[in-house]
């Protein structure tokens, strides 16, 4: 079992002023901070990141919205990361999401759902690649 995840607070939830309340929520849970940044997708780097989902009807307004201003990106570090993180985000979309969770809190749609959360180990480990270098990640 590995135990980091990646974390996103997507470009809707830095806008509406929720980074502050969403850290605190996500260090008071058990997550400790191994790496930190404020940074901004270009369309290219949303693209790649998404890749996965290329073929959805989505992913064009997915591209644009995640590429569209600054994010927050972390490497978070606690035993279970992945499956704990996914729990204290909520379901992808926030109607769906159970009550105290940070999608429940702080989204407004499937589309801008506010934050993101690794789905595997073996994504954790490339997803935190893909937006730190080594001598960023303690
Ligand atoms: P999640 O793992 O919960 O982040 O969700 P997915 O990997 O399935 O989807 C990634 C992102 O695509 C979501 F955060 C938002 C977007 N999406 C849509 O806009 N519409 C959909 O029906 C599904 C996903």
């Amino acid at each position: 079992m590995a135990n980091i995840t990646l974390m996103m607070i997507k470009p809707d939830a830095v806008e509406n002023g929720h980074i502050g309340n969403i850290l605190e929520k996500v260090a008071s849970s058990g997550f400790l901070i191994k790496a930190l940044k404020l940074t901004q997708l270009s369309k290219n780097d949303a693209e790649r990141f998404y890749e996965i989902h290329k073929e959805r009807p989505f992913f064009d307004e997915l591209v644009a919205f995640m590429s569209r201003g600054p994010i927050v990106a972390a490497v978070l570090k606690k035993k279970n990361a992945v499956v704990d993180f996914r729990t204290l985000i909520g379901v992808t979309n926030p109607s769906e999401a159970a009550e105290g969770t940070i999608r429940k809190l702080y989204a407004t749609s499937i589309g801008e759902n506010a934050i993101h959360g690794s789905d595997s180990d073996e994504n954790a480990e490339i997803e935190a690649s893909f937006h730190f270098a080594k001598r960023e990640r303690f």
